[in-house]
């Protein structure tokens, strides 16, 4: 039986047979998900959502035929190079599988699955809502009131920048980046520039191709980051990269911390080089420097893109079909490797 060193290990309907799949779930899972999953395998749920430590980890690999995850566990070489391992599959519970060594896990002939499709509107909802809060001062106003120092309406003092015909830069024109914006064109009224590494072909509203990540940051009264976190994009958008921004533009990221050089970023935030930002993601989450915390203008949150009671629910159930698929011996509806 399965014996982790986690505090719950629940078993689906079909524990007695051997030729059920175990499936190991990292973290804890919306109620729907661990009901199809134990439906459909012998499942290790962990209750007490404590995160797993590298030991763990691995154990899970020797145990498991089937591991469903999330980012925060960091599939290294190290980590899936081990001798024993039984694991064949690791469905990965969101889009970005940067913490996965894909490379790596293709040459043992590991597949990795994600989810992609289901967290783009709500991703991309976040990254307007992030816009909103940088452009109008959201947190500074708000720290304003919540300190009791708000003494009433001011025509003058903590004036934010109206939205319509300013110029949305898009560093990624995927899924959630093309959602962005639509959102931005269609809902705000603002223009579209953008880059992306591979030709766009079909884009059903105005949006303007840059030839350089560098004309996209020196154009835009906004630079959103919609880059996925692969280790050949990290630090992409760095201090260089940074300093050609315009005067008083705002800088958005809800993709991953990592493709960004953080500090630079601190430092243009500070120095008001740059008048704002929104960021989501964080390098090294969830660990934020202090500089960054004490910045009063730019909105900070806990990785939450994606947070949302419908899409949480997709994701997983997702994460299981394309488990169900595998072990069905049936195409994964989202296979990376
Ligand atoms: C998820 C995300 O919440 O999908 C992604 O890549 O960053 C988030 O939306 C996270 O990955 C959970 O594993």
């Amino acid at each position: 039986m399965y014996n982790l060193a986690l505090d719950c290990t629940e078993i689906g309907d079909k524990l007695m047979s051997n030729a059920i799949p175990k499936i190991l779930v990292t973290r804890k899972m919306p109620d729907v998900v661990n009901k199809k999953l134990m439906a459909n395998f012998t499942v290790s749920l962990n209750k007490s959502d404590k995160l797993f430590t590298e030991v763990e980890l691995q154990r899970a690999l020797k145990e498991a035929d089937g591991i469903l995850c999330s980012v925060t566990e960091r599939f290294t070489k190290k980590i899936l190079n081990i001798t024993d391992r039984k694991t064949k599959i690791i469905a990965s519970f969101g889009v970005g599988v940067d913490h996965i060594d894909l490379k790596f896990a293709k040459s043992k002939s590991i597949v990795v699955t994600n989810t992609p499709g289901v967290l783009t509107d709500a991703t991309a909802d976040l990254a307007i809502y992030l816009i909103l809060a940088a452009t109008r001062k959201a947190y500074l106003s708000e720290k304003k009131l919540r300190d009791g120092e708000w003494t009433g309406f001011s025509a003058v003092e903590d004036l934010g920048v109206s939205l319509k015909g300013k110029t949305l830069g898009i560093i990624g024109m995927g899924r959630i980046g093309k959602a962005t914006a639509r959102r931005a064109n269609m809902a705000l009224g603002m223009k579209v520039v953008y880059f992306n590494r591979s030709y766009i072909g079909s884009i059903d509203f105005p949006a303007r191709p840059a030839q350089s990540i560098g004309h996209v940051m020196r154009e835009s009264d906004i630079v959103s980051i919609h880059l996925p976190g692969d280790k050949g994009n990290h630090g992409l958008i760095n201090e260089e990269q940074i300093s050609l921004m315009k005067d008083n533009s705002f800088f958005i990221n809800t993709s991953r911390g990592e493709v960004v050089d953080q500090k630079a970023l601190i430092e243009a935030l500070r120095t008001r080089k740059i008048a704002g930002g929104g960021l989501d993601v964080f390098e090294n989450e969830p660990n934020i420097p202090q500089s960054l915390i004490d910045l009063d203008n730019v909105t900070l949150l806990p990785h939450i893109g994606s947070a949302t009671k419908e899409v949480r629910d997709e994701m997983g159930l997702l994460a299981v079909e394309n488990l169900i698929s595998y072990f069905g011996e049936k195409d994964c509806p989202s296979r990376v490797v």
